[in-house]
């Protein structure tokens, strides 16, 4: 019986651990559930197609990296009234989660420090003198100085994908550091409706290029792994102990 329990112990441990270590995969294309739009405070809701993430890509263009979203469903032909959309990537460019120049909200953000925000928006007609009629327009945020998003032209809007280039307009250098994915609704404005996020959960990292996704464990399971491993420690010192007294 004990040392069932001991053996069912390890093999459990042993694949918490296995799945702890295969957790980091390089890859350069990532999936995302159809049908896991959330609303303001996280609960499923259901959303237009196109703020529904279904894979989000990554390549390289002349040393800048650029991101590929894909949606469930057409991007709108043009704005809409008392509505604007974003299909962001947030980019937490020094590693540290204690420096976020957007402020913090884990719900999008999945808790990394965004210091950078690139996105591509949709404009609703009449609230920007720069763009009346609205439209699609690509932004570069980094919060230094005043705030002063940089816009930028070379996005892509192609039936139900958008991709744009990470880098700084300014000298499209090429992003290093870790981001989350993301598309927000809102409507009016100034109210955010649905969203999507991907991965769902930790973030992708980006060196040279090369992207991974890090999926952070709940501490639950980390818990439950230390757990084991001290439940099989206490079973084999108890089990000598037994074999010295007889
Ligand atoms: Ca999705
Ligand atoms: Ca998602």
């Amino acid at each position: 019986m004990t040392r069932r329990l001991s053996i069912l112990l390890t093999t459990v441990t042993v694949t918490l651990l296995m799945a702890l270590a295969t957790s980091m995969v390089l890859a350069e294309a990532f999936t995302d559930p159809v049908g896991d739009t959330f609303d303001a405070g996280g609960s499923l809701t259901t959303a237009d197609p196109f703020i529904d993430l279904t894979n989000v890509e990554f390549y390289t263009i002349g040393g800048t990296l650029w991101v590929k979203m894909t949606l469930a469903g057409v991007l709108p032909a043009g704005p809409i009234q008392n509505t604007f959309i974003e299909w962001d990537m947030l980019v937490d460019v020094d590693g540290n989660n204690a420096t976020h120049g957007w402020g913090q909200w884990p719900l999008i953000d999945n808790g990394i420090g965004v210091d950078v925000l690139v996105r591509v928006g949709l404009v609703p007609p009449g609230v920007t003198d720069a763009m009346p009629a609205g439209g699609y327009i690509g932004q570069f945020s980094d919060w230094t100085g005043a705030y002063s998003p940089r816009t930028f032209t070379d996005f892509q809007v192609n039936q139900n994908t958008v991709a744009f280039p990470l880098g700084n307009p300014a000298d499209r250098p090429t992003t290093t550091g870790r981001g989350v994915a993301a598309v927000r609704k809102y409507s009016p404005p100034t109210t955010f409706q649905s969203g999507d996020k991907a991965p769902n959960e930790g973030y992708f990292t980006f060196v040279n290029g090369a992207v991974t996704v890090v999926p952070e464990f709940p501490a639950v399971l980390l818990t439950l792994g230390a757990a084991m491993i001290l439940g099989i420690a206490i079973l084999r010192r108890a089990k000598s102990a037994k074999r010295a007294f007889t």
